[in-house]
């Protein structure tokens, strides 16, 4: 990675300079398959299910294949095993994010998903979190998890190192399509597409500018995970403090 961190510095340092760290293994072994099984097993769910409760999540689901997690647990709502095992990953995840970048982030299911690219979906263009994922906080970060080998036959995602910093001076884009172009892209920094296997994560500041890596080739299949994290300030962040994730689920329906 370039600015002024090599891969040397801590995670930490390369995501506040860099606006992106790559961290190998970032879940063990274990943990990865913990959470290909989950994952699996919520596809093979929402695959089975006819009609959904919230439209929201079958919104999401027919137009990009996508899980948005907020709504699940109420939507395994009876399957009390995998609920408790998207939990325990999710907790994973959580516990890590906050050993190598802090203890302040919370986990922020209001905008986190599973993503399944079968072929068919519109690879993800030039996009910052904070505006096109509608994120709508001062402080948050994306856990990219990869569940399959990317970077070299399968597409990983894109980064334009350093851009976080140029992309907080601009306005948000606020229309339907909230996208850049190549050329906006080239500018903004240096592009780098980390080569992950299942358990390494991309950790990305939601300022950070970033797209699918454009696959050359046909058809393919890949499935990874978007958790992404929130800091809070005042209130909130003392409140939060009782619990890993924002809003705590004392507080919320959805969890
Ligand atoms: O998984 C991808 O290819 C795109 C993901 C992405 O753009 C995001 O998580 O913000």
């Amino acid at each position: 990675m370039t600015k002024a961190s090599a891969a040397t510095d801590s995670p930490h340092v390369q995501l506040t300079t860099n606006g992106v760290a790559v961290v190998r293994q970032f879940l063990n072994g274990d943990q990865t398959t913990a959470l290909r099984h989950v994952v699996a097993s919520v596809y093979d769910a929402m695959a089975r299910c006819s009609e959904f409760a919230n439209p929201e999540m079958a919104e999401n689901f027919k137009r990009w294949n996508g899980v948005w997690l907020r709504p699940l647990p109420d939507f395994l709502n009876g399957h009390s095993t995998l609920t408790a095992q998207y939990r325990a990953s999710v907790a994973n995840v959580a516990r890590r994010t906050r050993m190598l970048f802090g203890g302040g982030w919370r986990y922020y299911p209001l905008r986190s998903y599973f993503r399944k690219y079968t072929g068919a979906e519109e690879l993800v263009p030039w996009h910052i979190d904070a505006d096109a994922a509608r994120v709508d906080r001062a402080e948050a970060i994306n856990v990219w998890l990869p569940l399959d080998a990317v970077g070299a036959g399968l597409p990983s995602l894109e980064m334009v190192v350093g851009s976080h910093d140029k992309m907080r001076q601009l306005p948000l884009l606020t229309g339907e399509r909230r996208y850049r172009d190549d050329a906006f892209a080239a500018s903004a920094g240096i592009k780098v597409v980390p080569q992950l296997d299942p358990g390494d994560a991309i950790i990305f500041d939601h300022f950070t500018l970033h797209r699918t890596q454009p696959q050359i080739g046909g058809i393919f299949e890949r499935t990874s995970c978007e958790f992404r994290f929130i800091k809070l300030s005042g209130w909130r962040g003392l409140l939060a403090m009782t619990s890993s994730q924002w809003p705590p689920s004392f507080l919320a329906k959805n969890n």
